[in-house]
């Protein structure tokens, strides 16, 4: 395969597709790791884990952990935990006391399923069981050790967490500026997004100068989702996304094109997506030629 080649489309979402299903069982059986959990928390996660997603962050782990010449079948556990990670976010997210959504991936939300303390609870058993998942993985505790601290960091106070607070602060106010919507939604989408990039590189032992390119490669793809993600709450259709649009702005969030436009949002879209596929460029294979279509297509994604 020549080097910078991006991967047609429906060649994209194969690839995709099929990685995603094999994280999916993964998913299906992890409470066999943890026996004891009480059978209606235990149904709660799976009711999130099981309601569909795109899967795109342990898709991500995995080809940039195949592209940096890992066997990807040893990273599932940690590509696996990731998706638990981003599943507890979602559900959090939704409380009354954050976005307070009563819809979720088009199914009720799980605070709505169940109840509100069960809802928080699964959030935290999907958050802590993600950690134990990753002790499980055979592969050099090194590697494992620096991927988890990565982890760690993208998820807690300085990232996810972090920026979820800045966006319940930024909500509704009016002086809010672009840089600092750029920095919230770097915190709250790009730190997960970015981190499931570098961990694939990490895990793989991959060079310092590979690790930085797929740094770049993730913040970018991190910053094309998120303005891509702003857009489609104004374009987007309420049946395609599984939650209701217009719903950032009926509840006063800021957003990329509420501050800067669409025209310029959408512009703003595509240099992020070229950055990301340029920031491959000393990739060649396979791996390299979905990664490169994968970010393409994320920017035009419906849901
Ligand atoms: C509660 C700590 C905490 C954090 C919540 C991720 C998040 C932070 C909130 C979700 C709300 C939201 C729209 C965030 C922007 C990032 C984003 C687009 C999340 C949805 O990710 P997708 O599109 O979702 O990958 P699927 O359903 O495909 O997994």
């Amino acid at each position: 395969m020549a080097p910078r080649e991006i991967m047609a489309p429906e060649a994209v979402n194969e690839v995709l597709r099929g990685r995603a299903g094999i994280v999916e069982k993964f998913l299906a059986h992890y409470q066999d790791y943890i026996p004891g959990i009480p059978a209606r928390l235990a149904q709660a996660m799976r009711y999130s884990l099981e309601a569909g997603g795109k899967r795109v962050r342990p898709v991500l782990c995995l080809s940039c952990a195949g592209m940096c010449g890992l066997d990807a079948g040893k990273a599932v556990p940690f590509a696996a935990a990731i998706e638990m990670i981003h599943t507890y976010s979602l559900i959090h997210d939704d409380l009354p006391a954050m976005d307070n959504d009563d819809l979720r991936r088009g199914k009720p939300s799980n605070h709505r399923a169940f109840d509100e303390a069960t809802a928080i609870l699964a959030g935290d058993g999907l958050l802590t069981d993600a950690f134990y998942m990753i002790c499980l993985l055979d592969l050099p505790a090194k590697a494992v050790l620096a991927a988890l601290a990565r982890l760690a960091l993208a998820a807690g106070s300085s990232g996810m967490a972090g920026g979820q607070e800045l966006d319940m602060i930024y909500t509704g106010d009016k002086g809010i500026t672009l840089p600092r919507l750029a920095h919230m939604q770097a915190l709250k989408t790009g730190a997960m997004l970015g981190a499931s990039c570098v961990c694939g590189a990490i895990l793989a032992g991959a060079e310092e100068k590979q690790i930085i390119a797929i740094g770049e490669y993730g913040l970018a793809f991190g910053k094309a989702f998120q303005i891509t993600d702003d857009i489609l709450d104004i374009k987007g259709d309420t049946r395609d996304m599984g939650k209701p649009a217009g719903s950032d702005a009926a509840s006063g969030k800021n957003t990329y094109p509420s501050l800067a436009g669409m025209a310029e949002s959408e512009k703003a879209a595509r240099e992020e997506t070229e950055k990301a596929i340029a920031a491959l460029n000393a990739f060649s294979g396979e791996d390299a030629s979905f990664l490169r279509g994968l970010a393409a297509c994320m920017n035009k994604r419906s849901k």
